[in-house]
């Protein structure tokens, strides 16, 4: 018997991340008017900057830029987990990094779902935030029962995808056609559903606990939340959204505008009020789904991150309460202590590289130079910043609140419990920063051997 050919799972990626956005457009219209809004300020951004252009190309950047999103859901439980990472992995998407919420007072864990290796990030670096729901958070044992019991008679997939899950994973893939009808099926699991499975009294009831809860508990399945096209200047993507009709959140999180962007900043609409029918009839609001604009950076080392860490604590007793024009001085002024250009980020190991050989190192023959540093400086190595593909949980946390109303949640006492979500998942999560110096290490050797040779 002949093996049909099999898809690329990066191609069934880009596919869903297409149908993805397809879906959020039509369910969610502002969603739309941010992608507009996204394109044409990285249009004038690219136009204004040719030298960022050329390099955005070198750095195969630039043509996955248009394609590029992340977007977010929240299940309830170990078996919905567990069975996501297997309908991601079909995408070649992995459970990478562990980020734990309830120190922030959202009762949640989380991983992102994403590509891993250079090729496929350069084809479609789709991600999904996926958070779980820690029911073991919430105080009230008759709640707590009550939410488990609801989220135990669900089933968030398809019959169809369930198949196709299982077929990918004894063929070791999916043939053409069998591509096109995961991402039809797979599809929707992420719907929105605009009736609830429970009465208008349980819905409150669940959200006077926490509105998180009830987002996840009352639905028929982890509706996709928010889709977040990237931006090259996102002060510019922010101060234009009022005027496009969008309510941006009240600051751009992560580190400040700088000339080196490190890590990630985001910046989202909030949250609409959406009608929804509850059980008995009866008519109410659900408020969940968003849009979220991001600008990436470099990926920080661990001695980078520290650094990060230490300065994004430091100004918080001073961003208080701030504007977002206030909240942005203030944190240039504490990012000061941070170095700005690339040479500095990498002398001082702050930030990964990828090493690739220059025209000039490609002609040069044998060379008996090893040291990265004098080779850069000698023109025959270029190295160009490695992308952080990953999240913060300081700023997810900011998007959370920003879009569950109120923001003063309390930290829930149980803190981080990476065993418990692992075991929930049925592996463990890849360590991001592993992954970072990875990729850097190949490169260098790339270089080193291609120049010895
Ligand atoms: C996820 C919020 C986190 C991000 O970009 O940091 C997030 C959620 O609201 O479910 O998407
Ligand atoms: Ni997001």
């Amino acid at each position: 018997m002949t093996q049909p050919s099999l898809m690329s799972p990066d191609e069934i990626r880009h596919r869903f991340a297409a149908a993805m956005s397809a879906m959020y457009q039509s369910e969610v219209p502002q969603y739309t008017t941010l992608l507009e809004l996204v394109e044409q300020v990285n249009r004038e951004t690219l136009e204004a900057n040719p030298a960022l252009a050329e390099r955005l190309t070198e750095a195969d950047e630039l043509t996955r830029l248009d394609v590029e999103r992340h977007g977010a859901i929240r299940v309830g439980s170990a078996e919905e987990l567990g069975m996501l990472r297997r309908l991601f992995a079909v995408m070649g998407m992995h459970p990478v990094g562990y980020y734990d919420l309830s120190e922030a007072g959202v009762p949640v864990h989380s991983t992102a779902f994403r590509p891993v290796d250079d090729a496929a990030l350069a084809r479609n670096p789709f991600r999904i935030f996926t958070s779980l729901l820690r029911l073991e958070l919430v105080e009230s044992e008759t709640l707590r029962e009550r939410a488990a019991t609801i989220l135990a008679a669900r089933d968030i997939f398809t019959p169809g995808v369930r198949e196709l899950i299982t077929l990918a994973e004894q063929q070791g893939g999916l043939g053409d056609t069998e591509a096109n009808r995961f991402v039809a099926e797979a599809l929707e699991t992420f719907r929105w559903h605009r009736d609830a499975t429970v009465d208008l009294d349980t819905y409150e009831a669940l959200h006077a606990e926490h509105r998180l809860i009830a987002d996840v508990v009352c639905f028929r399945g982890p509706h996709i939340n928010h889709l977040t096209p990237r931006t090259l200047d996102i002060d510019e993507a922010q101060r234009r959204m009022p005027a496009a009709g969008m309510n941006p959140k009240a600051v751009i999180e992560g580190p400040p505008r700088r000339d080196c962007p490190i890590l990630l900043r985001q910046t989202s609409f909030k949250a609409l009020e959406e009608p929804t029918r509850f059980q008995g009839e009866r008519q109410g609001t659900h408020t969940a789904r968003f849009g979220e604009i991001e600008q990436r950076g470099v990926a920080l080392t661990a001695k980078g991150r520290g650094l990060y860490d230490r300065l994004l604590a430091a100004s918080r007793k001073q961003t208080q309460g701030l504007d977002n024009t206030a909240h942005q001085r203030v944190l240039a002024e504490v990012f000061a202590d941070f170095p700005d250009s690339e040479d500095a980020l990498r002398q001082q190991e702050l930030a990964f590289f990828e090493y690739r050989l220059t025209a000039a190192g490609r002609a040069a023959g044998r060379i008996t130079e090893s040291d990265l540093e004098t080779l850069i400086e000698q023109g025959l190595v270029m190295a160009y910043p490695i992308t952080y593909e990953d999240f913060l949980p300081v700023s997810a946390a900011g998007i959370f609140q920003s879009n569950l109303g109120g923001g003063d949640n309390e930290a829930y006492a149980g803190n981080a419990n990476r065993e418990a979500f692992e075991a929930a998942l049925g592996a463990p999560v890849a360590d991001e920063l592993a992954l970072y110096a990875e990729r850097e290490r190949a490169s260098h050797d790339a270089v080193r051997q291609a120049l010895a040779s």
